[in-house]
């Protein structure tokens, strides 16, 4: 089955697309497959309403294994089956905690088998941000490059609900200007009629 990988740094809103995306095909309810950095695996049904409060938090690393979903996305007269893996965030050097560390490498790894890697930004925060202030870390910056030479890329540009996006926005395609940059709000569900249509042409 094709595989589409969902990355970003920690508290970009990975999850909240994820399980948005679901919804916007339809769905009130969803079989995840949570696999642990040391193998084990589980499964668990969901309401979408109970998984957004069990599964998205507002503070770093509450994600720390892969996500999993089976999703069917339209596909010409058909369906295709897809499946989504929400990762464990990223961040800027070494995580002191030890099972973020093994999280990340996990999500690393996960990176060779994808067919498509949707790249989630938190536009909001780069439109906070200072001027000079770095917009990926070197590891995004990495994903970033193998990914989009393999033209496999998308970039999808969240929280486009909060005021300052609109400057994060444009400072992300002014450093990409050749990118696919998708912009979204998994919190009010715009963009992802785009997102569906990127993801049906790649995979
Ligand atoms: N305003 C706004 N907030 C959002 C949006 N998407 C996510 N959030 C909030 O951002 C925070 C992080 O969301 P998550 O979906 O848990 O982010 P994540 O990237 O999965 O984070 P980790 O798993 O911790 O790395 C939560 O407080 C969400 O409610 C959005 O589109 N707009
Ligand atoms: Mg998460």
């Amino acid at each position: 089955m094709r595989q589409c990988l969902i990355v970003g740094q920690t508290n970009v809103g990975k999850t909240a697309f994820a399980l948005s995306f679901a919804e916007s095909l339809g769905l009130d309810k969803v079989e995840i497959v949570f696999t642990y950095p040391d193998g084990f695996a589980t499964r668990q049904n969901y309401a979408l309403s109970i998984a957004r409060q069990e599964l998205i938090g507002p503070t770093t690393h509450k994600t720390r294994c892969l996500q999993s979903m089976v999703l069917s996305l339209p596909a010409g007269k058909g369906v295709k089956l897809v499946t989504f893996t929400d990762t464990t965030g990223l961040n800027e050097g070494i995580h002191e905690e030890k099972e973020v560390r093994r999280a990340i490498a996990q999500t690393l790894q996960q990176v060779r088998d994808a067919n498509l890697i949707l790249h989630i930004i938190d536009a909001a925060l780069v439109g906070r941000q200072g001027e000079n202030e770095q917009i990926l870390t070197e590891v995004d910056r990495q994903i970033a490059g193998f990914a989009q030479s393999r033209g496999i890329y998308v970039l999808l540009a969240n929280k486009m609900d909060q005021s300052s996006a609109q400057l994060g926005l444009s400072r992300i395609r002014a450093l990409y200007p050749n990118q696919h940059i998708v912009p979204v709000s998994a919190l009010n569900r715009t963009g992802l009629k785009e997102v569906r249509a990127v993801v049906a042409r790649h995979l």
